[in-house]
């Protein structure tokens, strides 16, 4: 047993018999199917076929065809000895335009796999919008118009009415700040628009969504399930100043509102030269304000800012993607510095020591409010041979997380699980397939299932809650 490695490679940790082991995927990265039994675009199907928008111009039409095989998935799940599983709804396959008439075939679908995560006793936690906005809201405005958050209201509701006896953790929304900043602000996700004031309307309203379709929840579902959302957090290090106008664009513009019921004030000042906020209304900010039961959090890498002087070039090193166009709103001066390695295939550096930053920060700015990793994993250059992926740097990757959660664990924070991103190899939005970050290898030719080596790692961790020692 080894604790307090400086590197992060402690072994024979123990986790608590109620932390949560479990994987995570999402709809439209998996499921493929995107013509079947009445589901239509979302803007990533529009997105996807946007020339130069996707890598190899990839898009989700067949993904790991989980709509089809998701039996064998879930049976995967089981022999993995996982806990939970973390995945999401497709909205467009459950209102097809947005608005209005119900598809009962996408409703059933989702059944189906609840009922089999239940009888396979796995916990089912659901994420109601994973990205996948059904086009014809865009078309209407998109998230920067008010209405698109009344439409989520509606369809949380549909969803908790169909769902709600036997769903454990509903989730409204993964990662809010992808949805706003880089949907509309760097454009480099669906649907692609670069505009400031557009990607903090779309930050708004998708807080009020959140809010709205907790309560949506709340009026429909028959158990005592817990309520949650999902935050990937950005841990800034380096001046002050640059980190302090990160935290707030990247970070407070959510649990501000979400957590404290009120947009931070060095937020509104610093985007003030785009927008006053008018568009937040009276009792928006006690509408967002909802009890979580659980925090989702979500963790890959940290980032290093300092306050570009205006001379030189300024360096926008900030692993989101090739775009001119800043996902950063009001923070105009802020650069991106390169980080040391080593790192992962996305170039995202490897720093265990930020999840433990992150998850004490969080527990000294909401002291009562228990978390949940809800996704940390990594891609690598993974190859297949004889049938096995040897993928040791994800073992490894896997390994230094785990250790900082556990400190994390040990220093008082309430984390109530894990959630590996990802269960299956999938499409990775811009980078299409050419990025794997899952602990199971799919072959996109013959869509056949490989658990690799850090999928069998962390069958052991989940089933023993002991971290293995090396090369155990
Ligand atoms: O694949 C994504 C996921 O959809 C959201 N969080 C980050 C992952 C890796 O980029």
């Amino acid at each position: 047993m080894t604790t307090g490695s400086p590197d992060y490679r402690d072994s024979g940790l123990v986790f608590p018999e109620s932390f949560l082991f479990g994987s995570a995927t999402a709809s439209y990265q998996i499921e493929g199917a995107a013509q079947e039994d009445g589901r239509r675009p979302s803007i990533w199907d529009t997105f996807a076929r946007t020339p130069g928008k996707v890598r190899n111009g990839e898009n989700g039409d067949v993904a790991d065809d989980h709509y089809h095989r998701w039996e064998q998935d879930l049976d995967l799940l089981t022999e993995l000895g996982l806990g939970a599983y973390r995945f999401s709804i497709a909205w467009p396959r459950i209102q097809p335009t947005g608005s209005g008439a119900v598809n009962q075939a996408g409703l059933d679908f989702y059944s189906r796999l609840v009922d089999g995560l239940l009888t396979r006793g796995i916990t089912p936690i659901v994420t109601l919008y994973h990205w996948d906005l059904p086009q014809p809201l865009e078309d209407a405005g998109g998230w920067p118009v008010r209405e698109t958050a009344y439409r989520f209201q509606e369809y949380a509701g549909i969803v908790g009415a169909a769902l709600g006896d036997r769903v454990a953790t509903w989730t409204t929304l993964n990662e809010p700040w992808c949805s706003a900043f880089l949907g509309y602000g760097s454009g480099v996700h669906a649907p692609g628009r670069t505009e400031p004031l557009g990607a903090l309307r779309a930050a708004h309203h998708l807080n009020l969504a959140h809010g709205l379709g907790i309560q949506a929840l709340r009026g429909v579902v028959a158990n005592d399930p817990d309520y949650s959302v999902t935050l990937n957090f950005t841990v800034a290090r380096g001046e002050e100043e640059a980190v302090r106008q990160i935290d707030a664009v990247a970070n407070r513009v959510f649990t501000g509102p979400m957590l404290r019921g009120a947009y931070p004030e060095d937020l509104l000042a610093d985007t003030a030269p785009v927008t006053d906020w008018s568009f937040v209304q009276d009792g928006d900010l006690e509408d967002i304000s909802q009890k979580l039961d659980v925090l989702g959090v979500n963790y890959y890498n940290t980032a290093r800012v300092a306050l570009w002087d205006g001379s030189g070039e300024k360096q926008m090193a900030d692993n989101h993607g090739e775009s001119t166009a800043s996902p950063y709103p009001g923070a105009d001066r802020v650069q991106f510095l390169p980080q040391p390695g080593p790192y992962t295939a996305m170039g995202w550096n490897i720093a265990p020591d930020g999840m433990e930053e992150l998850l004490l920060s969080l527990r000294d700015q909401f002291p009562e409010q228990p978390l949940m990793i809800t996704e940390n994993g990594a891609a690598f250059e993974d190859v297949i041979e004889d049938g096995r992926v040897h993928d040791a740097e994800r073992v490894d990757y896997l390994r230094r997380h785990f250790t900082a959660a556990h400190r994390a664990l040990e220093q008082g924070v309430d984390l109530r699980g894990y959630q590996v991103w990802s269960l299956l190899d999938n499409f990775e939005w811009a980078y299409g397939y050419s990025k794997r970050f899952g602990i199971v290898h799919v072959d996109y030719d013959t869509l056949k299932r490989t658990p690799k080596d850090s999928a069998l790692w962390y069958s052991e961790l989940a089933r023993t809650r002991r971290l293995p020692e090396a090369g155990e």
